[in-house]
């Protein structure tokens, strides 16, 4: 990225160090496998196959989805494989043999196993001690790479896990040549200070020739992407995510954040096409009759909505005075508010839409008419391409001096 010092983002861009990172940081979306965890999401075979050639022509690297769950994601898994998508095609299951049997039917190229290595997972879930969690861990591994497969292997739970065993567990993964290490905070119980040491701790230990590591954030105090992305800068270089950042409770990083802050404030060249992130939103909000926040970041209807009269008198000039990407680059538009807290400049430039004088008695008089009203938000009005080129290239928006 080639930094500019008249771009209005420069300053910022400086201090978040951006151009300096080398590597490409990847993304997995798992929206059909941790995302379907959620309440309330499931999908038809068709709606799977559907959101996973969007996620390929969007471009992410690899894809998720568990064949173990009902035969319905079965044939899911297989279909979706056949079509040849350019992203690898991840078939998620639990680190038992009898699970990656059920992968291998799917023909899929990668296969992620899991296992919760936690003392508190080992003893409430499994049942088994860490001997026997190593050794399963062990055989599978070397089950999936008797089939000249590629392999992830995920430390589930791994920011509650003992760090001597979890450092075992992933020597044992890297030294068998099993291609990903995923590092979860599976509870969401990280800042991103704690994910950063626990990631560089594994990553320093083990050969990074043979195992690149994944990290999987969950967002239970909203920390999600802010650890995931200090993991990266940790050592890992793939972050999970879902559409919308669905997944088991509060979920992960969402794609779209996700693929925002990878390419605008990390620099990393991803080659994503973001203007499908609105309809990627919009396709996984029609397919489960989830509502998706207006407040939310890049999707959400009002990441582009201008209100406040100080805001609107600066973005009628220039947007990028309140906006850091433009909305059209990720499918989404920018709208103004019109009501009590308009100010003269936004009522100049609803005179002018309609055609009016706009003059500053005309526009300080609408102002305080739209404040009497005292009925809030009184208009919205996109700001298209048309509207823009007329703010931004005509004078009839700056209120005439009388
Ligand atoms: C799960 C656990 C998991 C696995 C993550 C991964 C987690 O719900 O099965 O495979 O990388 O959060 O630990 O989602
Ligand atoms: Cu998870």
């Amino acid at each position: 990225m080639i930094l500019k010092s008249d771009d209005p983002n420069y300053y910022a861009h400086q201090y978040n160090n951006i151009g300096n990172e080398k590597k490409k940081l990847k993304i997995l979306d798992s929206t059909l496998r941790e995302g379907e965890q959620h309440p309330g999401v499931s999908f038809t075979i068709k709606q799977r196959i559907q959101i996973a050639w969007m996620l390929d022509s969007f471009g992410v690297d690899q894809i998720e989805i568990s064949p173990v769950v009902s035969s319905d994601h079965l044939e899911a898994t297989k279909t979706i494989i056949k079509q040849g998508l350019k992203a690898d095609i991840v078939a998620h299951v639990r680190a038992i043999k009898s699970d990656v049997d059920i992968a291998l039917k799917t023909n899929s190229n990668w296969i992620a196993t899991y296992m919760g290595i936690s003392d508190i997972h080992l003893s409430a879930k499994l049942k088994i001690s860490r001997e026997e969690a190593k050794s399963r861990a062990i055989e599978v591994a070397e089950y999936i790479k008797s089939h000249g497969l590629k392999s992830r292997f995920t430390m589930e739970d791994a920011s509650r896990t003992e760090p001597s065993f979890l450092l075992e567990m992933c020597n044992e993964m890297n030294r068998l040549g099993v291609e990903r290490i995923s590092i979860p905070d599976t509870v969401g119980i990280m800042r991103p200070k704690g994910m950063y040491n626990l990631v560089k701790m594994v990553y320093d230990k083990i050969d990074t020739s043979k195992s690149s590591l994944d990290v999987h954030c969950h967002n239970d105090i909203g920390l999600a992407l802010a650890n995931a992305l200090s993991g990266c800068e940790a050592g890992a270089d793939q972050i999970h995510t879902t559409i919308d950042g669905f997944g088991e409770r509060t979920g992960i990083p969402s794609l779209a954040e996700t693929s925002i802050a990878l390419t605008l404030i990390y620099g990393s060249d991803n080659n994503l096409r973001l203007h499908m992130l609105k309809d990627l939103s919009k396709t996984i909000s029609q397919y489960t009759s989830l509502e998706i926040p207006e407040s939310k970041p890049i999707v959400g209807d009002s990441a582009y909505k201008h209100k406040a009269g100080t805001h609107l008198a600066a973005i009628l000039r220039n947007p990028s005075a309140y906006e850091i990407i433009e909305p059209r680059l990720v499918g989404n538009r920018r709208k103004i508010v019109f009501g009590e807290l308009a100010g003269k400049n936004g009522a100049a430039y609803l005179l002018s839409l309609l055609g009016l004088d706009t003059s500053i008695r005309e526009a300080e008089n609408l102002a305080k008419g739209l404040k009497e009203l005292r009925m809030g938000d009184v208009l919205e009005l996109y700001l298209d391409e048309k509207l823009e080129r007329k703010i931004l290239n005509e004078e009839t928006f700056n209120v005439k001096k009388e």
